[in-house]
C-alpha cells in the first residue's frame, strides 16, 4: 500500500513533469476537477488510496510511545553503535572520536555534534561516567538542550482566517501533512478549509479531495492552472464563512528552480492582497530522509518566503533523526510538527525532551 502510494504520488515521471512547467507547457488535465469539492459533491470512488487512520489512545503515554515508535530506526542504529563502542573501549579520546562519527551518521550535523561532544566530555569527567546507560542519559539531556530553542507550537491568532501556506520540495509530504493537520485543528475545535494550490499535477487535487472527505472539510479547487487564484478564492470563501483556518497546498519545487521559487513568492503576495495579515504561517515541509540537504532547502525557502515553521516528515522511515539538531544549530527555525507515519494521526507536535528521549533508549 505504501509502495503503491509512493509510486503513484512520487512517480518520477510526474515529478519531472511537475518541476519543469516551463519545459512542458501543456495544461494539466483538470477537467474532472469541480470548482468546489465537498464530500457530497464527489461521490465517485477516489482513485488514490490513503492509509486508514489508526486508532490511537488519547493518553500522554501513547503520545510518547508514538514518537518512540516513529524514531525506532534512528534509536536502534544509535543504540547498536553505542553498544559496540562500549564493548571495545574505555571512555577516552578515541572513544569520543568514534562517538562523533556515530552522531554524524545519524545526521546530527557538524556544529551540533561538536557541541554535543564538548558537553558530554565535560559531564563524563564531572561524574566519572564509565557505563553505557549513564552516557546515554547524558547524551539525551545534552541533545534536549540543543533542541529546546526550536520547540515552538503553532499558535492560531485571532486574525481570522489564519492562513497556512504549505511549501516544500517534491514529495516531502506536504499534501499528507495537510490531511493530518486538518484533523489536528479540528480536534482543537477549529473550522478548516483547504485550498488545492498544487494546480500543476492533476492528481494533486484528487489526493487533497480524499483528505478533505476524510476530514469532512471543503476543498477549494479551480479549473484554471493558477495556484494564486485558487488560494485567493479559498481565503475569500473562508472570510465569508467565518472559517478559522485556511490550509493552502502548493506544488513541490526544488530550491534550484528559480522560476518556481519566484512563483511561490507571487502566491504569498496574492494572499496578502486578500487578507493583510496573511499568510500568518509559512510552513516548510522537510523529508527527514534528505538529511543535511534539508538545511539547504530551508535556507532557500526562507530567503524567498520567510519560513515561520517546519514540519519534519517520514521520521519513521529513517535513521537520520538527528537532522533536527543540525537545524537547531545551523538554521534555527521553529519546528511545529513531526511526521511519524502515513496515517491521519501520525503527526505530532514537536517536543524537544520527548524527541531526545526517543533517540536514545
Ligand atoms: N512513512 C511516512 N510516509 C509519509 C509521511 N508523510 C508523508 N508520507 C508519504 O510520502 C509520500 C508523499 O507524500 P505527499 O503528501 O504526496 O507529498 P507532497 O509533498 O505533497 O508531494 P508533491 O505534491 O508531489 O510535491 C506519500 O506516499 C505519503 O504517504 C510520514 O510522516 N511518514
Ligand atoms: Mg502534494
Amino acid at each position: 500500500m505504501f509502495e503503491f502510494l509512493k509510486k503513484l504520488v512520487s512517480n518520477p515521471k510526474a515529478t519531472k513533469k511537475k518541476v519543469t512547467p516551463a519545459a512542458t507547457p501543456k495544461k494539466p488535465k483538470l477537467k474532472a476537477t469541480k470548482k468546489k469539492v465537498t464530500p457530497a459533491a464527489t461521490p465517485k470512488k477516489p482513485k488514490l488510496k490513503i492509509a486508514k487512520p489508526k486508532k490511537e489512545k488519547k493518553s500522554f503515554f501513547s503520545f510518547t510511545e508514538k514518537i518512540k515508535k516513529g524514531l525506532t530506526k534512528t534509536r536502534e542504529n544509535l543504540s547498536t553503535q553505542l553498544t559496540d563502542l562500549f564493548k571495545n573501549k574505555k571512555i577516552d579520546e578515541v572513544f569520543f572520536e568514534e562517538l562523533e562519527t556515530i552522531l554524524l551518521t545519524a545526521d546530527v550535523g557538524i556544529k551540533a555534534t561538536e557541541i554535543l561532544i564538548q558537553q558530554v566530555k565535560l559531564k563524563v569527567k564531572e561524574d566519572n561516567v564509565q557505563d553505557e546507560s549513564k552516557l546515554k542519559a547524558i547524551l539525551k539531556n545534552c541533545l534536549a538542550e540543543i533542541l529546546i530553542p526550536i520547540e515552538s507550537s503553532l499558535k492560531i491568532n485571532n486574525n481570522s482566517p489564519f492562513v497556512i501556506m504549505v511549501v516544500g520540495v517534491n514529495g516531502t509530504g506536504k499534501t499528507t501533512t495537510i490531511g493530518k493537520l486538518t484533523k489536528f485543528f479540528q480536534n482543537k475545535g477549529k473550522t478548516v478549509l483547504i485550498a488545492a494550490g498544487d494546480t500543476f499535477r492533476a492528481a494533486a487535487t484528487e489526493q487533497l479531495s480524499i483528505w478533505g472527505e476524510r476530514n469532512n472539510v471543503t476543498v477549494i479547487s479551480h479549473e484554471t492552472a493558477d495556484p494564486s487564484s485558487v488560494i485567493f478564492d479559498a481565503v475569500n470563501s473562508a472570510k465569508a464563512k467565518n472559517t478559522d483556518i485556511v490550509i493552502a497546498d502548493t506544488a513541490g519545487r526544488l530550491p534550484t528552480q528559480k522560476h518556481l521559487i519566484d512563483e511561490i513568492t507571487k502566491i504569498k503576495r496574492v494572499i496578502t492582497k486578500c487578507h493583510a495579515k496573511a499568510p500568518q504561517e509559512i510552513l516548510l515541509v522537510l523529508d527527514a530522509n534528505t538529511g543535511q540537504n534539508a538545511i539547504t532547502q530551508l535556507k532557500t525557502f526562507n530567503e524567498a518566503l520567510g519560513i515561520t515553521g517546519l514540519v519534519m516528515t517520514k521520521l519513521d522511515g529513517t535513521a537520520k533523526g538527528g537532522v533536527l539538531a543540525a537545524i537547531a544549530k545551523e538554521s534555527p527555525t521553529p519546528v511545529r510538527f513531526i511526521g511519524v507515519g502515513e496515517g491521519i494521526d501520525d503527526l505530532k507536535e514537536f517536543k524537544a525532551k520527548e524527541y531526545a528521549e526517543a533517540m536514545f533508549e
